[in-house]
């Protein structure tokens, strides 16, 4: 695979581009390829939103790496650093659109771009750029490093390398609203141990800085969503390689593969795009809405499916609310 770089898709003026952060390995693009199954055959996409890659070669990726998931159901032990190189060797920007499609000319399209770890753990330039200019971030950290060995969670989590992008890259541009989804993966045997509020507790303390970032500016909200990419995995346990990198293993739990809450992002983002238009510096589209109504019925869907309908996956609520509604 060549390690060249791939511009995204240009993007028009009223596009809201979402972007993936953390280091490697931590469920970047494991969420997206379930983010993306699951929606394409829920109700919602009958209802009024679709989402398709822009690009053939990027669906493809989507969809290996949902295969990919859906093969650990099979293997009796795992351990996800085994094939993480694998996934960092693809360093083009994912780029799909969630688009709504009831009026041709009121389109609008959430613009996902995922990137690879590296771009946390090196504080690249670009991360700034792509940072300052995304309406949503969804900021992918692993519950599992968090939970066993808080002590490395920095390194593999990269804690204080997000809150300095989040804090530099926002200062880029600082009237602008923002939402910031925190989502833990790999939490599967917390959420089922009922030791979810041990969860919250861990990462309140870890991620303090990240998440001041978003209550002290009114221009952002933030929510933390714990999610199951694969439903069917539990930890194990940690041993050190002998290269030196800890390697977290998971075993099968008899579950069938069954990634849960992963759609709670994309409802989020959903919901603070048709806020952001509803605010719309258009006047003529804000009127036309309101004659019309066209949008009620995507809003009723995002807001039951991220009240609601995402119950105990909803950790946390922080920053502005108003910028939801
Ligand atoms: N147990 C468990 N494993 C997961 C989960 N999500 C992802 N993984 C595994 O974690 C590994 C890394 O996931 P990726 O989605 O490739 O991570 P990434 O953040 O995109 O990594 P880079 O592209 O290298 O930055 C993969 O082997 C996944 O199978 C989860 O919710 N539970
Ligand atoms: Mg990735």
């Amino acid at each position: 695979m060549a390690e060249e770089q791939k511009e995204p898709a240009a993007e028009n003026e009223r596009d809201i581009r979402v972007v993936m952060l953390g280091p490697r390995g931590v469920g970047k693009t494991s969420l997206l390829a379930t983010m993306y199954a699951t929606f394409k055959g829920s109700e919602a996409a009958r209802r009024g939103f679709s989402i398709e890659p822009l690009d053939d070669d990027q669906y493809k990726i989507l969809k290996e790496k949902h295969e990919d998931l859906r093969r650990l159901e099979e293997v009796p032990e795992f351990c996800p650093a085994d094939n993480m190189l694998e996934a960092s060797q693809f360093p083009s920007p994912y780029d799909f659109a969630m688009r709504f499609k009831d009026n041709e000319d009121q389109e609008r399209e959430l613009r996902f771009i995922d990137t690879p770890g590296e771009y946390t753990e090196d504080l690249r330039p670009d991360m700034f750029d792509l940072l300052a200019d995304a309406g949503v971030v969804i900021n992918v950290i692993d519950a599992s490093v968090m939970m066993e060995m808080p002590d490395l969670s920095d390194r593999y989590n990269g804690h204080s390398d997000v809150h300095r992008l989040l804090i530099k890259a926002f200062s880029m541009k600082p009237e602008m609203n923002r939402l910031v989804l925190f989502v833990l993966t790999k939490c599967e045997t917390y959420l089922k141990a009922g030791r979810t509020q041990e969860m919250r507790d861990t990462f309140d303390r870890l991620h303090r800085q990240a998440i001041q970032v978003i209550e002290t500016n009114e221009h952002l909200v933030g929510r933390t969503i714990a999610v199951e990419t694969t439903g069917c995995l539990s930890f194990s346990r940690y041993y050190q390689r002998d290269d030196g990198e800890w390697c977290f293993s998971f075993t099968k739990t008899g579950m069938k593969f069954l990634p849960r809450a992963v759609d709670v992002p994309l409802f989020y983002a959903g919901r603070f795009a048709l806020a952001e238009l509803r605010r719309g510096r258009f006047i003529l589209h804000r009127w036309w809405r309101e004659i019309f109504g066209w949008d009620k019925e995507l809003r009723t869907v995002c807001e039951e499916e991220t009240e609601n309908g995402a119950g105990e996956y909803v950790l946390m609520r922080m920053g502005n609310a108003s910028l939801l509604d």
